[in-house]
């Protein structure tokens, strides 16, 4: 066991000090949070090397002294410090403290998708220099707003030896807050909890959407489409406005941005109309590589009352049902935000304690020893958790709770709960902040399920219906049983649609517990797709095989992604590999990788050797 009194001398870094730290409201929280999770970590803290490998990592078809040269006049340009070498021991961190060098939650080896550097530019300028810079040298460059992209590989670029371009460290300004048109301007270092915190400090009463977890960029989470569960959860769909370096070195502006205002000011409108004029640009530049986003608009919703409430379903197999109850009422927007369903194992799990706590046999947890415990909890004795908000004045929320019970109540044995009646330390009271816009970081919680504890995401779309939801559900089942892992779903229901979250956790200091969460992954995403269904994002390792179920028409969306891509970025030198799209230069090179490779490396076997 790592010494782990010493890890705890120092509190988490705290937001403003650093930007990527916690606010001091959740100082506690992120104290004891901490401690959970190095309780149950048995690996060292700081793991040394591979015995023999020169370091840095070097990126494919470049020698050390062409790249240290590269190095060399990129530290000219941009200042020395902003070039860091990845020739340090690696170390995974925690969610406060993540690294910007790998992906702390490694599903392969460690080191394997590691960076060579890691760049910090510090102005749209600077991004410029260091995208004309990697061109000359052909040096794949990966960026990421603030790396906890966690579940999809992290800060983690896709080829290994890239370098990673950390945009959040020097420019994470909350550019403009407009109490008027309910907007923000932000940079790609500004956190949901950073941008909670420049709201509150203004006194509007305006709301910002948060995801789960509050220490994401805002502007990262919305390139890669990400969710959050007040109305305006659709991060992409809430955005207004972008600024875009493309892989040449051009900075473009989208929507009315690319209207210059009066006298050189930023667009009026710029965050108050989405489209502009023209072809809408900014779909390719989300899960892409076709550019970096350096600003972004978003909407903020105006500051209004909220219940949150759960209900729970007693039967395992009443979730058809509960899914034709929750369809019309989500198209009808009775449901004011976007709900989760979860499963009861869920209420174990978000209590932070530890399977072993449940139960010391091997393999899943059984279904009895579930039900035993949820028994004594405040859920009861059920199968399913249902947690929604309404919003709005109080005879609005009422008159929408009243259908909300009324149409529930149809279903046998359910039973609606509000947060008065429940522990304060009830999971319904961090929902009551995530739906309100408030970030949190208690979702956390069930990475201890495991001891070294990482979790890969599956993450399908289904039609908010019974029947569909019923066969992904049988074939994440059956696939967790054949290899051995817990299963937990947890239904994000947008309205017609319900992202599908399964959470596969597992012991990083377990190879075969890596590999059954790698293979479990991979056996659902094609059975998956078998049956027409699809993921709406994915770990940087499965983007290949999820962008090849995306093949209607012979591949025709592929082609064209090669398109854009080969004409944007020619060099190939903007995050190669991500979500599938490869340029030219690395294209059928064997960097892909697809199920039934038996590859234990990102890198084809040739780069490797
Ligand atoms: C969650 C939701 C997501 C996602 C990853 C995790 C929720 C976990 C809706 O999207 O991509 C409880």
């Amino acid at each position: 066991m790592t010494d782990i009194s010493s890890l705890l001398v120092q509190p988490p870094p705290s937001w403003p000090e650093k930007y990527s730290g916690i606010p001091a409201r959740l100082a506690d929280i992120g104290n004891q949070t901490r401690e959970k999770i190095y309780a149950g970590r048995s690996l060292p803290r700081v793991a040394p090397r591979k015995q023999g490998e020169e370091l840095p990592v070097l990126p494919p078809d470049i020698t050390r002294e062409r790249f240290n040269e590269a190095v060399a006049e990129l530290r000219k340009e941009i200042g020395e410090a902003n070039v860091e070498l990845n020739d340090k021991p690696l170390v995974d961190g925690w969610y406060m403290e993540h690294p910007n060098t790998h992906d702390a939650f490694h599903i392969l080896e460690q080191d394997d998708t590691v960076s060579s550097a890691t760049i910090y530019p510090g102005s749209t300028e600077e991004v410029q220099t260091t995208v004309r810079w990697a061109n000359k040298y052909l040096i794949p460059i990966y960026p990421i707003s603030m790396g906890r992209n966690l579940g999809y590989g992290g800060a983690a670029p896709r080829i290994r030896g890239a370098m990673v371009l950390d945009l959040g460290k020097r420019m994470n300004k909350v550019l403009k807050i407009d109490p008027d048109n309910c907007s923000c301007l932000v940079e790609p270092g500004v956190s949901y909890f950073a941008l909670y915190e420049a709201v509150q400090a203004t006194g509007y009463p305006l709301w910002i959407d948060t995801p789960d977890l509050g220490g994401g960029s805002v502007l990262g989470n919305a390139v890669d489409r990400g969710v959050g569960y007040t109305p305006y959860g659709d991060h992409f769909g809430c955005h207004c406005g972008m600024e875009v370096v493309l892989p040449t070195g051009e900075v473009v502006r989208t929507g009315m941005g690319a209207l210059p205002g009066k006298d050189g000011e930023d667009n009026p409108c710029w965050q108050s109309f989405q489209y502009g004029y023209g072809p809408y640009n900014d779909g390719i530049f989300t899960q892409s590589n076709f550019g970096i986003v350096t600003k972004m608009g978003f909407w903020l919703m105006p500051a209004t009352e909220h219940t949150s409430y759960l209900i729970t379903f007693r039967d395992e197999d009443q979730y058809p049902q509960i899914m034709q109850t929750i369809r019309p009422l989500a198209i009808n927007k009775v449901l004011g935000n976007v709900p989760q369903l979860r499963h009861v194992i869920q209420e174990l799990a978000v209590t932070g304690k530890p399977k072993s706590h449940f139960y010391d046999g091997e393999g899943p947890i059984p279904r009895e020893v579930i039900r035993k415990w949820a028994k004594d909890m405040p859920c009861g004795d059920c199968s399913w958790v249902f947690y929604g908000t309404v919003y709005g004045p109080d005879d609005f929320r009422k008159g929408q709770l009243d259908i909300i019970r009324r149409e529930f109540g149809k279903i046998e044995g359910s039973r609606l709960m509000l947060p008065e009646k429940l522990p304060q330390d009830h999971y319904l009271h961090s929902r009551v902040s995530v739906c309100s816009g408030v970030p949190v970081l208690r979702e956390l919680d069930w990475l201890n399920w495991l001891p070294n504890g990482a979790h890969l995401f599956f993450a399908p779309i289904a039609p908010t219906s019974g029947e569909d939801v019923k066969k992904l559900f049988e074939l994440c089942r059956k696939r967790h049983e054949e290899y051995g892992i817990d299963l937990f779903p947890t239904l994000c229901v947008a309205s017609r649609e319900s992202h599908v979250i399964v959470n596969l956790v597992y012991d990083r200091s377990s190879p075969a517990s890596k590999k059954a969460a790698y293979d479990c992954l991979r056996a659902m995403i094609s059975d998956a797709a078998a049956g027409g269904y699809g993921e709406y994002r994915t770990h940087i390792l499965f983007a290949d095989q999820v962008a090849n179920t995306y093949n209607w028409g012979g591949g025709a969306l592929m082609k064209l992604n090669e398109t854009l891509k080969d004409a944007l970025d020619p060099n190939g030198i903007l995050a190669p590999g991500r979500n599938g799209i490869w340029p030219e230069r690395y294209r059928g090179k064997g960097y892909e990788i697809f199920p039934g490779d038996q590859r234990t490396s990102s890198l084809p076997p040739h780069i490797n050797a």
